[in-house]
């Protein structure tokens, strides 16, 4: 008989992800067991895509900002693409960039979120602070935090640090001390972002200067120098803390450059525009095996079979539907389950380093990543696992850094913040971006100058989509299957393999 582990909830904030896998049994001796089956299941239901029908078609850059606090700038992003292609506009040359300064700014924020406050926990052994014997005054504070909670076995007040699940830490005290402290350096480290996006943003999390054709806040000297003291502080802690701290993971747990695979197939929509062309910095494209091809935006279809919506057809998203249906017989999820030509994807900074690696057209994305293999001693392969994924993410951190970093110097002072338009009665339009967590796409349709329809395929509904009509597991579910699990009480596998992806609940069923 197979044995079930689930857990509930799984992320540490946007929270509702249930995972439930099915083991071989365990044995008396709870020898490690493989996961033969797992299912991702999103616990609630949010429709922002409902709410929308009937608004102004400029309330959506706003409302679809509100489906996340943690990436909201990719939604108001793929909003305002959505409108500029239904009002027939492409952003002027101050607002593409201050579009592309208040999107890195969320970017960096969300990467370094990622790594540090959701993701490192399931690496550094907490208690290993007990040990700590130096003078550092917040590291003191935290020892005094976990002492006191240790001795009264009141573990409550320290959470998110602890309770945690005994698993194969790393015994040495300057590695976990020395994670924890850049875990709280990184909360000052993400303020700095917030405040970074908010100069052109006006506010951050929610910026409420994103609009169709660029921005609403003019550039000034004040406002570059104010993103430019912020950024540099931001590129050395990427460079000189973060970096230094995903090798030190990976070379303190290297067995997860070979745990949690996935599909195997990766998509990428593109993101951060480089000129009015449309090009982007980094490229669109799919690898569906090893081999890429270009972004076909027409091959996408939403499926719902084992989602509780009313059963469709798989539909492309420009003609999507969203009718909740709570007691569908077979449906165990929320999430629905795109897919692009029939096949499974996996979407994120995994993705998008693999799709610009294999693009042709492409040879400085391989050349950096090549770079880092190279010096590090990683097959390409083995980027396909858990450590890849967090890897792929502080690399598309620095690189984006460096490149806000040449933006900022690109404004035009007395130049416009914006292009002009006027909202047409009947329209259609698509905006195509990526997330940091990847692939994010919103379809608009306009009639008598009102929303008719409005779809978001986001990230993690790629990442975490339920089986297909075909019998497919999503992305996820796919990188769980065959891993071990050591002690079905203290599942940290299956957090660990999960986390990578870095999934957001709030996001997928929006
Ligand atoms: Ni809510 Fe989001 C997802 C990202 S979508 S965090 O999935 O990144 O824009
Ligand atoms: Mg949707």
């Amino acid at each position: 008989m197979s044995s079930t582990v689930s857990l509930r909830p799984l992320t540490r904030i946007e929270g509702h992800l249930s995972v439930h896998t099915e083991t071989e049994p365990f044995n008396e001796n709870n020898d490690a067991r493989r996961v033969t089956e797992a299912r991702c299941e999103g616990e609630m239901f949010r429709g922002f895509e409902n709410v929308l029908v009937g608004r102004d078609p400029l309330d959506a850059q706003q409302i679809t900002q509100r489906i996340c606090g943690v990436c909201p700038i990719s939604h108001g992003i793929a909003s305002v693409r959505a409108q500029e292609m239904a009002y027939g506009i492409t952003p002027n040359h101050n607002g593409r960039i201050l579009q592309n300064l208040i999107f890195a700014a969320n970017q960096l924020q969300s990467h370094v979120l990622h790594f540090y406050h959701l993701a490192a926990l399931d690496f550094i052994d907490v208690k290993a602070i007990l040990k700590y014997s130096g003078n550092d005054r917040t590291l003191k504070a935290l020892q005094d935090w976990v002492t006191h909670a240790v001795s009264s076995n009141e573990l409550f007040p320290v959470a998110p640090f602890l309770p945690q699940w005994e698993a194969d830490y790393v015994e040495n005290v300057d590695f976990n001390v020395g994670l924890l402290a850049h875990y709280v350096e990184a909360l000052n480290i993400r303020r700095l972002c917030h405040e970074m996006g908010a100069v052109f943003g006006a506010r951050l999390p929610h910026s409420t200067a994103l609009i169709p054709g660029g921005c609403t806040q003019v550039p000034t000297e004040q406002g570059i120098l104010a993103y430019s003291s912020r950024l540099k502080q931001i590129f050395s802690f990427i460079r000189d803390v973060y970096l230094s701290d995903l090798i030190q993971v990976a070379q303190g747990f290297p067995q997860y450059f070979k745990i949690g695979r996935g599909c195997g197939n990766y998509l990428c929509y593109g993101v951060f525009l480089m000129d009015s062309s449309g090009a982007k910095h980094i490229r669109p494209g799919a690898v569906i095996g090893n081999r890429w091809e270009p972004l076909d935006a027409s091959a996408i279809r939403e499926e719902v079979s084992c989602s509780r919506y009313q059963a469709t057809a798989p539909l492309h998203p420009s003609r999507g539907e969203t009718v909740p249906d709570p007691n569908k017989h077979g449906a165990y999820s929320w999430i629905k389950a795109p897919r692009y030509r029939g096949q499974v994807m996996e979407v994120g900074p995994l993705a998008r380093l693999m799709v610009n690696y294999h693009d042709p057209d492409n040879t400085a994305v391989k050349q950096e990543v090549d770079v880092f293999l190279k010096k590090h001693d990683v097959a390409l392969d083995q980027m396909k696992s858990v450590l890849g994924r967090h890897v792929a993410r502080g690399l598309e951190a620095m690189r984006i850094a460096r490149l806000a970093m040449q933006w900022i110097q690109e404004l035009r002072l007395n130049e416009p913040p914006a292009e002009e338009f006027e909202i047409p009665k009947t329209a259609v339009g698509a905006g195509l971006t990526e997330a940091p967590r990847g692939a994010l796409g919103h379809w608009l349709e306009i009639e008598n100058h009102r929303i008719k329809r409005y779809q978001c395929v986001v990230p993690t509904t790629w990442n975490c989509s339920p089986h297909d009509d075909q019998g497919h597991p999503g992305a996820v579910e796919q990188a769980l299957t065959g891993i071990s699990i050591e002690n079905p009480s203290q599942p940290i596998e299956i957090g660990r393999v999960v986390r990578s992806f870095d999934p957001c609940l709030a996001c997928s069923i929006h």
